[in-house]
Order: structure tokens, then sequence, then C-alpha cells
């Protein structure tokens, strides 16, 4: 008789998966926690805590849907810490005759998985995951025969393709993008919705992750977890984004306040990206409250949370499976920095980054401009390697996975692929700081001083990012205006400014 084991990864908790629409008494399904995957990077505490919650919540509702289930806690005395391993371990025990997973996420995983699989005599099958809107060649075979990746052109015909915000053939509002309506900085005395926290008590799953020594940062409040840990949760932070949020969220979106976490943003990518919840259901949902409430929410709100989900986030994983894994290895710029010690505590004098890697540390999330504009834009022009600020964002994060931190890191963030992914590398003085957020008011630098006692590091960085980088940025028409003012200046303020921030690059683990 046939008996299948069916290997469920801690980011696919897709309970409606069309595996789990029948059960079957030759089906078996196993979830582990394991050391592989807890041990290669250094995760944020309540992203392993969250995987493995949600881990166990899956596995009970599959028990309660009848489902044939092993669970393999990471204390277990059996457990041998390895997907491999584990399922070697497992299929001789219970003799199964047929292997079968979904395809990983990952590229690393999906090695791992195929090799095993090689090593086989029993039958084994793989399966889609049925996440995404996109296969994981599609965006290869959209772009075929292209030079450039430009996720506009993706992001429409995502559109077209799926029927998202269209009217006939036309986008809604007769215009595909309304980005230009999206950067407003919060007016001085606005106070942000409240965030709609858990209060999940983790306290079990913490202890076995304490009684262990995987290493992790950050920190946790075990009795008030703040992330949904499963599909119910999950849900209901997105009826809460709805209705709170949208209505101010592509206003908003790049704004930055000081001890506002999380501001208009939705923060469902925990959700989405182990899969407890789908792209398409969140589209759907902004959608049909937008329809409700057109008079509060605003067309150009929608539009903007619509594209980062079915343009952002399908376009960075097509980027992967097309590069992957010679993208993990560029740095267009041979950038050989270390990594500040302070991104690991937070403890700098710089307010911006202050805040927003407390934060990073408190709740294992930050905004997407808080990503891209305080702790990716320093890294570059502080010329860290990528590698370096990679393995930051891959462990701090809640959401962080790697299909989709790697090609926000080494790609938009930090240009180590010379321009697959950005246009040009996202790098600013403190004046566009200054202009979205409110950090700049309380901090021990001074925004406007370029040079001398207490000149905020940015200026100084950001003129020495562009005269190191002339070689390959000089004839970049998105910069050339940077450049313009750059040869213009002055020779002793040009001198200046590269001393000062070659003082800073030497101090920088005391900024
Ligand atoms: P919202 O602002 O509410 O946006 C809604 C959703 O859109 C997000 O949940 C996310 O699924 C999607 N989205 C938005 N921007 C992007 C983007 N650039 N790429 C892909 N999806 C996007 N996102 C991750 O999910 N995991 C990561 O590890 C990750 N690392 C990042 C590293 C850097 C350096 C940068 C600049 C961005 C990174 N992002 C990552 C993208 C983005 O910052 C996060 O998706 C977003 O901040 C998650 O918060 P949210 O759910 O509140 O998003
Ligand atoms: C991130 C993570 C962690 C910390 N632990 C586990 C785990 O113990 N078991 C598991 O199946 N998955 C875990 N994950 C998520 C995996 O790393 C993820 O499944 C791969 O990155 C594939 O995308
Ligand atoms: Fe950041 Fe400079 Fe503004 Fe301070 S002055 S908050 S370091 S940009």
């Amino acid at each position: 008789m046939k008996k299948t084991i069916r290997l469920i990864l801690g980011d696919q908790l897709n309970i409606n998966h069309s595996w789990f629409q029948t059960s079957y008494d030759s089906v078996t399904y196993v979830l582990m926690e394991i050391r592989s995957e807890t041990d290669y990077a250094t995760h944020h505490i309540q992203k392993v805590i969250g995987i493995f919650t949600a881990m166990r919540a899956f596995a009970k509702e599959l028990k309660a849907r009848n489902h044939d289930v092993i669970y393999i806690q990471l204390n277990d005395i059996n457990n041998e810490q390895s997907f491999d391993k584990n399922l070697e371990s497992l299929i001789t025990q219970h003799q199964f005759t047929s292997f079968e997973y979904q395809l990983p996420d990952e590229f690393r995983v999906d090695e791992i998985v195929k090799n095993f699989c090689k090593s086989l005599s029993i039958t084994t099958d793989a399966v889609d995951s049925e996440h995404f809107f996109t296969t994981r060649t599609e965006l290869g075979d959209f772009f075929e025969g292209k030079k450039t990746f430009v996720m506009e052109s993706f992001y429409r015909a995502m559109r077209k393709k799926h029927r998202v915000l269209m009217e006939g053939n036309n986008p809604i509002n007769g215009q595909w993008n309304f980005d230009s309506e999206n950067r407003k900085k919060l007016p001085k005395n606005h106070k942000p919705t409240s965030p709609l926290v858990f209060n999940n008590d983790v306290s079990v799953v913490a202890n076995e992750i304490r009684q262990t020594n995987i290493k992790t940062i950050g920190n946790v409040e075990v009795k008030n977890f703040v992330w949904p840990i499963n599909r119910v949760q999950s849900l209901e932070l997105l009826d809460f984004f709805v209705n709170e949020c949208l209505p101010l969220f592509g206003s908003y979106q790049d704004a930055m306040m000081p001890n506002e976490w999380s501001l208009y943003h939705s923060r469902i990518s925990f959700s989405m990206n182990v899969k407890m919840i789908s792209p398409q259901e969140v589209i759907e949902k902004a959608t049909s409250e937008w329809r409700k409430r057109p008079d509060e929410i605003a067309y150009n709100q929608l539009e903007g949370f619509v594209r980062q989900i079915i343009g952002w986030r399908e376009y960075m994983r097509g980027i992967y499976w097309l590069k992957m894994p010679e993208y993990a290895s560029l740095n267009y710029f041979d950038n050989q920095g270390k990594l500040p010690d302070w991104y690991w505590t937070g403890d700098t004098k710089m307010n911006c980054l202050k805040d927003a890697i407390h934060q990073t540390l408190e709740f294992g999330y930050a905004h997407h401009i808080q990503r891209l504009m305080i702790m990716g834009n320093f890294a570059l022009l502080a010329g860290v390697h990528p590698d370096e600020i990679g393995a930051w964002y891959l462990g701090v994060y809640m959401d962080a996975i790697e299909w989709v931190e790697i090609t926000n890191t080494l790609g938009m963030s930090q240009y180590a692929d010379g321009g697959i992914v950005g246009t040009k590398p996202y790098v600013s003085s403190a004046s566009y700081i200054d202009k979205m957020s409110n950090y700049c008011g309380s901090c021990y630098y001074k925004k406007a001083v370029k040079t001398g006692d207490k000149a905020c590091p940015f200026n100084s960085l950001y003129w020495n990012f562009y005269d190191k980088n002339e070689d390959k940025l000089g004839k970049n028409p998105r910069i050339g205006m940077m450049y313009n003012v750059w040869r213009k200046m002055q020779s002793e303020s040009k001198v200046a400014l590269l001393k000062q921030a070659d003082y800073y690059l030497k101090n920088i683990n005391n900024l």
C-alpha cells in the first residue's frame, strides 16, 4: 500500500492549500523545529518564537481537520535537527513509500530537499505552494531578451493578468501609479492610530528555546507576544489595517516618527511570508473595503498598497529565482566595511538610527522607509560589505525570509546588484531624513551642519559615497545632477567633507 510523507516547512502554513482539502489515511504530514533553520542566521528571538508558535498552531489545526501529523519539537530527543536526517529516520521507521513537498521559497532549502530526493529510492514529488500570483520563472519569462527589469512594467502586466484594479483594459482612474501623491511627512502634532497588538502567551515555546544554546537577538515579552500566530489573528490584523490604516497608508507610507513603530503600515508581512494569509485575499480585502468606503479611502491609498504586494513582492520573488545563487555574492561597489557594532544594540547618538534600531530590537519590525533610508542608507554610505548588512537584515526582522530579504537588501537598498532591482542607489543626506521624519530636531547631531563639531554624519558620508563611486555612478543619468553639484563645489569644501567622512568612518563605532 502507498504510504506518503509530506513535508511542511515553517513558512508553508497555508491551510487553503489543495493538499489539506481531503484527508487520506495514507498521508502523513511532518513539521519540524530544527537547528539547521534556527542557526543559518542569528534570528530575532521573536522570529523564532513566532515561527514555532505558528507551526504548532498549524499542526493542531491539521489534526483537528483529521489529518495525520508528526510534529517534531526542538527538544524532542529523537530530533536530528535537520530536514534530511529527520526525514530519513521517519521514512525508515514508518516505511513510507513516497515523499512529497511544496516548492521551498529559499534556494538553500530547495537544494537540501532536491538533494535529499536524489538520495531516496522511494518516489518523490514536488508541488506548488499555491501562495503567490506568479510561478518561480514567470518574471524571467516576462523580461526575456530585455536588458533591464523595470518593476513598473511587471506590475502593470500583473494588474492586467489578474484583473486587479482594472476597468476593461485600462487601470481604474486612468493611471497605473499614484506614487507622486504618497510622500507626505506627518504633521507635527499628528497622533497615529495605535497599532493592534496581540497578547499571546508564548512562554512555553520561549522557555524551550532558552533551554538550548540558540543564539538570538532582540527582546520579547513572552506573556504579551505582539505578533499574530495563527490565521485567525492574521485576518484580524488585516481587518484592523483596512479599517484603521488604509485610509492614510499611501499618504504616510514614507513618513517616520520617533517612538511610532508602525504608523499606517499593515504589519502583515510575517503572516503573508509564512503563508497564514495569501496575497490574493489581502488585495481582495483592501479592494472591497475601498469599494465600500470610497469617501474615506482615496484611490491612491489603495493603489499604493496593492502595488507593494502584486508589484514589489512578486517582483522580488521573481528576481530571486532568476538570479540565485549568483545574486547572493554580488558586491557592485566592492564594499568591504564592517557593520558598526551599534546595529546590534541601537547604542548610537544618531537619533534616526537609534530609534529605528531600538524598535527593531523591541518588535522585530521597522517599516520600509526606515529599513531603506535609515539603516540601509547608512550602511551603504559607510561602505559596509553586503554580506554583513545582509546577515543583519536576515536576522532582525519577523518577516525576513531570504527570497524577499536578499533582493531588498542587496538589490533595492545596497545597489550591490549594480542596478538589477533599482535604477540608482537609495542614499541621502540629512535633508531627506529631516523632510520625511521628526528625528532630527531632537538629535545630538545637527542636520544642517556638514563638517566640524556635531555635523550630521549622513551629510559628509553622502558626498564621500558619490566621490568614491564616481567611476561607477558618474554616468548614471538619474544622478547626474548630484555629480554636477559635487563637481562645481569649491575644492576646500570638498576636502573638508571628505576629511569629515574619513574621520567618521574611522570612528564609526562611536557615532
Ligand atoms: P506595508 O508597508 O504595510 O506593505 C504591505 C506589504 O507589501 C508588505 O507586507 C509586503 O508583503 C509588501 N511589500 C512592501 N514593500 C515590499 C518590498 N520592497 N518587497 C517585497 N514586498 C514588499 N520584506 C519582507 O517581507 N521580508 C524581508 O526580509 C524584507 N527585508 C527588507 C530589507 C530591506 C533593506 C528593505 C529596504 C526592505 C525589506 N522588505 C522586506 C520590504 C518591506 O520593507 C517590508 O515588506 C515591509 O516593511 C513589511 O512591513 P508591512 O507588512 O507593514 O508592510
Ligand atoms: C526561519 C525558520 C526558523 C527559525 N525555524 C524553522 C524551523 O525550525 N523549521 C522550519 O521548517 N522552518 C523554520 N524556519 C523557516 C525556514 O527557514 C523556511 O522554511 C525556509 O527558509 C524556506 O523558505
Ligand atoms: Fe539622523 Fe542626522 Fe537627523 Fe540626527 S541629524 S536624526 S543623525 S539625519
